[in-house]
């Protein structure tokens, strides 16, 4: 293959060209503590939670898979809305999550069993180390977006996360960000 560019608009989160993929709550739903919120917001019309714009780049060892995401503002209960989450279905990569826009967080758990949570603001350049799960929530009233980088053949393996969730939920109490234990772990 030959080099080539993409072109990133850091309001909006566009990658161009890229391949689109979208989530709605209903896609998420078992990622967040409050379902039977989650089901009601389904009812109501099933809204999109976030969209992730992929790069065409080979998923093999040595290319650099790159993508934006962008999280729109919204809370199921009290819980911002979030990504789905994962660990590399190939543990032993990073990633780099570099924010463009609005106000988040990033939650990860390690295979130790660890958790950190880091805020995401434009200009923020969190390094996810191998072994780490990750996941996002927008906490703010914007957009959020941010732009990924990763080797190219990480893969993905949802499934933990969708089981056993994080030990922390990232939630809004009295209008503030908090951090809470997830009673559910
Ligand atoms: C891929 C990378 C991101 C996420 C995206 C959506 O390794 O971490 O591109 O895929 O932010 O999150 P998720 O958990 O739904 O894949
Ligand atoms: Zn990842």
């Amino acid at each position: 293959m030959k080099p080539y560019n993409v072109v990133i608009n850091f309001e909006s989160g566009t990658l161009d060209p890229g391949k689109r993929i979208i989530r709605k709550v209903s896609d998420v739903k078992n990622m967040f503590y409050d379902t039977q919120a989650a089901e009601e917001l389904i009812q109501k019309g099933d809204p999109m939670v976030y969209e992730v714009i992929y790069a065409d780049v080979p998923e093999e060892q040595g290319h650099l898979g790159h993508c934006t995401t962008i999280i729109y503002p919204g809370k199921i209960g009290n819980e911002y809305f979030l990504t789905k989450g994962h660990y590399h279905e190939k543990l032993s990569t990073a990633e780099i999550y570099f924010c463009l826009r609005g106000q988040g967080r990033l939650i990860m758990e390690s295979t130790d069993g660890d958790c950190e949570v880091l805020e995401m603001f434009p200009g923020s350049a969190s390094y996810i180390p191998p072994n780490w799960s990750h996941r996002t929530m927008n906490v703010g009233k914007e957009l959020l977006v941010f732009y990924c980088i990763f080797p190219a053949d990480a893969g993905h393996d949802y499934a933990t996360i969708e089981e056993q969730g994080y030990p922390k939920l990232v939630v809004e109490i009295d209008g503030k960000v908090t951090v809470i234990d997830n009673p559910k772990r």
